[in-house]
């Protein structure tokens, strides 16, 4: 019922070193176009020169998909209905044209095939306010053997109580040169990361522990973004109110809420977030497929 591209399958069955994408970051939901397409192709290309495959995840025709061709591209490009990890059976039954992948479904994806490292930009994370609304990639972290590489979360979201879930979720958490959990676009929430490492290697170190233990669940690898590409934080601050205060005026409510608040920020600030957002994802990839170059193969299945 999932379909893997020829390129992922032997790169698995060979024992090379593979980086599976999400979709929803390079879909409309995600990204304005036509950065949404530097965005994958910088993304692609930093696993490619680290010697690696992409597995890009999707819902195309109602088949979940992992590695796209690149005449493929285009359909994850434009519009796209979200899929987190509980609509994928939805997306199948009801044959979505384009099903987007988040974090939550691409870690489902790559774990049913063996893919062990996944990158993206942000993680979804627990809400503002007392709404109880939260990310099934919270969850999702927790539940499938995958490391994820990301920025850290964007401070839309609740960063302190995000940090709590992973704890209660039993999901190591990793700074990569950074003791704070990293907020997107900002190299530092304020809010203490778990663990600290310096180098991607020590990571794969902490995911072959994590597997050899047999302990069921994720590794969380928090890269901050950049120098050099970090947006001053009252720059963020400003659009992320805006932002927030515009969504409940609005009436976003559940699945619609991130995309909107995300589109939202992009607005406010002119897009002088979005070349941001493609460095660091671009820089969560050739972290990934660091890690990915470090972890010993699984063992053979019988
Ligand atoms: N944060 C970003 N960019 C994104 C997302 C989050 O900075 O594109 C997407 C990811 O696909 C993530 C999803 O998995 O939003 C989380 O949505 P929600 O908050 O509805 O769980
Ligand atoms: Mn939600």
């Amino acid at each position: 019922m999932i379909n893997v591209s020829e390129a992922v399958e032997s790169a698995l069955a060979e024992g090379r070193p593979v980086v599976a994408l999400e979709s929803t970051i390079f879909s409309n939901l995600g990204l304005p176009s036509p950065a949404n397409q530097e965005a994958l192709d910088r993304c692609i290309g930093a696993i490619e020169a680290g010697g690696g495959t992409a597995a890009i995840t999707a819902v195309i025709d109602g088949v979940p998909r992992i590695g796209l061709a690149e005449h493929e591209h285009d359909r994850i490009l434009g519009p796209a209905q979200k899929a987190a990890e509980r609509e994928l059976p939805v997306a199948v039954a009801e044959k979505w044209p384009v099903g987007a992948t988040t974090v939550s479904a691409s870690l489902f994806l790559a774990a049913a095939v063996g893919i062990r490292v996944f990158a993206t930009g942000g993680i979804g994370g627990v809400h503002r306010g007392d709404g109880l609304d939260v990310s099934a990639d919270i969850g999702a972290l927790g539940a499938h053997d995958v490391v994820t590489v990301c920025a850290g979360a964007k401070n839309f979201l609740d960063i302190a109580r995000t940090v709590e879930l992973l704890e209660t979720q039993g999901v190591p958490v990793l700074g990569l040169n950074t003791d704070t959990f990293p907020a997107f676009y900002a190299r530092s929430s304020g809010v203490p990361v778990p663990r600290t490492i310096e180098t991607p290697k020590q990571a794969a170190e902490v995911a072959a522990a994590q597997f050899g233990l047999g302990r069921a669940g994720g590794i969380l690898v928090t890269v901050p973004i950049p120098e050099a590409d970090a947006i001053a934080e009252e720059t963020i601050d400003a659009a992320i109110e805006t932002s927030l205060a515009e969504a409940e005026a609005e009436g976003v409510v559940g699945a619609a809420t991130t995309p909107y608040v995300l589109a939202a920020i992009a607005a406010a600030t002119g897009g002088a977030t979005v070349p941001a957002n493609l460095a660091l994802a671009e820089n969560n990839a050739r972290v990934a497929i660091e890690i990915a170059r470090h972890l010993p193969n699984p063992p053979e299945s019988t």
